[in-house]
């Protein structure tokens, strides 16, 4: 994944755990590398040692690790320059969600190894449905905490319920509860 990526974990670490518990989660991880170019691709191997060593070093589960990532990313990429990106792609939750393989594309577009998700909404009976498709594996703990981030970002309270998921289904599906958050 793109440096970016791996930079928001560093970043995360940094702001909650402090300097010291990133040096040692780079030490545990093994890599070599000691920061990361935003605009550099990077083997996906290297975010998930990052979060593995993080996952031991702060006595978390690589779930917990990648859901805390999630919520963190939305607030990140505004801080780094992509909140104009974000705006134009919605106004709320819902709005976002459904354009953002369009993102991704767009993105896709400035950086072209870029290997994006796909999102597809789909309104139900039971619910309003998420399809998560990616070619990569286990990150779907880190997709409740982008749902959750990206609630914070529009102020509405999102609850996620995963109610499919890839090993048996083939891909994950997520139930949505979406509430505007009113001002007080
Ligand atoms: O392949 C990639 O490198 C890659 C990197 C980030 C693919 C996707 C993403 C974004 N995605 C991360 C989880 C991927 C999980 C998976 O592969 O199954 C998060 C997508 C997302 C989901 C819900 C809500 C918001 C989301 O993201 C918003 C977003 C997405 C992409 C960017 C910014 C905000 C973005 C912008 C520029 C990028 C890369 C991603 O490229 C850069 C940036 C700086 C310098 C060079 C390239």
């Amino acid at each position: 994944m793109y440096g970016l990526v791996n930079k928001a974990v560093q970043d995360l670490v940094c702001s909650e755990f402090g300097e010291d518990a990133w040096k040692d989660i780079v030490e545990l991880s093994g890599l070599e590398v000691g920061r990361f170019v935003s605009m550099t691709n990077y083997d996906d191997e290297v975010t998930y040692k990052l979060v593995n060593a993080a996952a031991e070093r702060l006595g978390l589960t690589a779930e917990q690790v990648l859901e805390a990532f999630g919520r963190y990313w939305t607030k990140f990429t505004v801080r780094e320059g992509y909140g104009e990106l974000i705006r134009r792609s919605g106004a709320t939750v819902e709005e976002f969600l459904a354009e953002l393989d369009n993102m991704h594309t767009r993105v896709a577009l400035s950086f072209p190894e870029l290997r994006p998700p796909s999102f597809e909404l789909e309104r139900t009976d039971a619910g309003l449905m998420l399809h998560y498709r990616s070619e990569r594996e286990g990150l779907a703990p880190m997709v409740v905490g982008l749902l959750e981030g990206l609630g914070s970002h529009f102020d509405e309270e999102v609850e996620v319920e995963q109610v499919e998921h890839r090993a048996e289904h083939g891909h994950d599906v997520f139930r949505l509860r979406i509430q505007k958050i009113e001002p007080a």
